[in-house]
């Protein structure tokens, strides 16, 4: 029998992905989930400084002030999941408030092996946290955390950083329904959601000047060249941004300047763009305070509490499972 090995798995995995967004009729797409390589990883991390990109700092700021309040809602004992922990450093303020009142489990789940380390490097150090670290997908690890856990055990899942938005609106209902089904009644979600504001500020946000977000989307297509055998000539791709007002959500784009032809080794695939073409890569959804607590009604949830900043609208949400 034919064995594979989970790197073989991954690579045609990502190729038939690639072949089928690509080949989707009047608008070729690309999953956002591969702009997260370790090149990729580490440019998102920069982004997070910009001072144009306000979101984390924002997400940050809530939770170093608002820990301690947000934690008093919740039952005693809790163990913390964490779906996509990133670098873990916004997490500290939430397991530092819990820790105070005792020994706290944290678990991140990650797919990039590479953020997972540095996630527990950075928070491997609080004293009566254990961490246990799971590469998989987000409902694959949360369901084996939920299994592992004892009667009594209540858990607080972590969904920071509005890594929502990049669901459309029905999609983002279906994720917190799974997510539901996976937690007993008094486990608790907490939810960063990054809010509606100003058109020309979320543009600036995904357009910075110093062009670090439009080498974060290029990326994407070396990423493909490197890992799938690619042809595509970055010079001829233009980063472009746009609003779109019906689904209030940021779109990034990949626009081809001229028509031209490529070719994906791995993927079997070859495709000529026209020019003016768009590959469409991520989408970024805003939201309105009252739009999350509905949400969370319509998922199974109960809106305890909301914390806006009022500096970069974005909001910490806690669900309650009820
Ligand atoms: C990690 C999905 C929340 O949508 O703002 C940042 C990703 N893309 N700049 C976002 C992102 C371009 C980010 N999320």
């Amino acid at each position: 029998m034919a064995t594979t090995t989970l790197a073989q798995r991954y690579v045609s995995e990502f190729a038939a992905d690639v072949r089928s967004s690509l080949t989707i009729p009047l608008q070729r797409e690309l999953p956002s989930k591969y702009l997260y390589d370790e090149v990729g990883s580490a440019l998102f991390e920069t982004i997070c400084v910009l001072p144009e990109y306000g979101l984390t700092r924002a997400d940050a700021r809530l939770l170093r002030r608002y820990a301690r309040e947000i934690v008093s809602k919740l039952p005693w004992s809790f163990h913390v999941a964490e779906l996509g922990s990133g670098s873990g450093k916004k997490t500290r303020w939430i397991l530092e408030a819990l820790s105070h009142r005792g020994q706290t489990y944290y678990y991140p789940i990650e797919i990039s092996p590479s953020a997972l380390e540095a996630c527990e490097k950075e928070l491997g150090q609080i004293d009566m946290v254990s961490i246990v670290g799971y590469e998989r997908p987000y409902l694959e690890g949360l369901r084996a955390v939920a299994e592992r856990r004892e009667d009594g055990d209540h858990l607080l899942v972590l969904f920071l950083g509005s890594t929502i938005g990049n669901f459309d609106r029905s999609a983002g209902d279906v994720f917190l329904s799974e997510v539901r089904t996976i937690l007993k009644d008094g486990d608790a979600l907490l939810l960063g959601t990054d809010l509606v504001k100003d058109v020309p500020r979320q543009l600036l946000a995904y357009d910075d000047p110093a062009g670090v977000t439009r080498a974060f989307n290029l990326n994407l297509l070396a990423r493909i060249n490197r890992e799938l055998g690619g042809n595509f000539n970055l010079a001829r791709f233009r980063h472009q941004v746009r609003w779109n007002a019906e689904e209030r959500r940021i779109e990034m784009h990949l626009e081809s300047t001229g028509q031209q032809d490529v070719a994906i080794h791995a993927a079997g695939l070859r495709i000529t763009l026209a020019a003016g073409e768009t590959i469409w890569t991520e989408s970024s959804h805003k939201y309105e305070p009252r739009e999350v607590v509905n949400m969370a009604k319509r998922t199974g949830f109960t809106c305890a509490g909301q914390w806006i900043d009022e500096e970069w609208p974005f909001a910490q949400n806690l669900l309650l499972a009820r």
